[in-house]
């Protein structure tokens, strides 16, 4: 087998763009990789599409990566695979701590804040001003904000390992359309850290699809 990855079309297979937080991280992560690829995006409400997204993606979750014959799927996959095809893309900082550190904090997001997930689905499209967070996510939102709090500090901002956004952007970003879709009350550094990544060139190109998605996918409000 080749050492080398294909010179075929890279093509990232996701869901709905006003849903799917991991939608969100696998296309920010391509974005931020500069690959050229196409969206090949599936549409939960369609009945043949669960059928279809299996021969897609053997988890039957969204996204997963095609570049020929390599296929990745999850974001976390995805993130080392787009790191090993251009390494340079600044995917990961430069240090060997803080790529340590900055590999350690995209595996809490992408093993961990369940609670949080569950209580705070991603909605672009909605906006609750007097929303009560279910007190088990608390301690979830607690601990990204101290996250944020110690790599702003370390690295000097505005993105979380310094003035570029690397693979942990990425995958937090969601959580800070979370924020403030549910209007979470915040402590100033990360209020400054959403507002970053909120008007972030990328997440308002992603942010205008998702308005432009047909609505309503009302079993999805809750569950995802
Ligand atoms: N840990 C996975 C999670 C992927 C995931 O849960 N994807 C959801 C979309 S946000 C999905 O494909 N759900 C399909 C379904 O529920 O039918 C990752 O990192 O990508």
């Amino acid at each position: 087998m080749s050492s080398t990855f294909p010179a075929a079309t890279a093509s990232l297979t996701i869901s709905s763009k006003n849903y799917s937080s991991w939608a969100l991280r696998g296309w920010l992560l391509c974005k931020l990789a500069k690959i050229d690829f196409v969206e090949d995006l599936q549409s939960f409400d369609d009945p043949s599409t669960r059928a279809e997204l299996l021969h897609l993606t053997p988890s039957f979750l969204v996204p997963k990566l095609t570049i020929g014959a390599v296929e990745a799927w999850g974001s976390w996959a995805i993130a080392e695979v787009l790191n090993e095809i251009n390494p340079h893309s600044g995917l990961l900082p430069e240090s060997p701590e803080a790529r340590a550190h900055c590999r350690s904090i995209c595996g809490e997001m992408h093993s961990g804040f369940t609670n949080l997930r569950a209580a705070l689905p991603m909605n672009l499209k909605a906006k609750h001003e007097n929303f009560k967070v279910w007190a088990g996510a608390k301690p979830d939102i607690q601990r990204i904000c101290a996250i944020w709090r110690d790599c702003l500090k370390r690295y000097g901002g505005p993105y979380l390992f310094g003035a570029q956004p690397t693979m942990a952007d990425a995958m937090f970003a969601p959580v800070c359309s979370r924020f403030q879709t549910y209007s979470v009350e915040l402590d100033l550094v990360a209020q400054q850290y959403c507002k970053t990544i909120l008007q972030w060139d990328l997440l308002e190109a992603w942010r205008q699809s998702a308005l432009n998605e047909p609505d309503e996918l009302e079993e999805l409000d809750l569950e995802f």
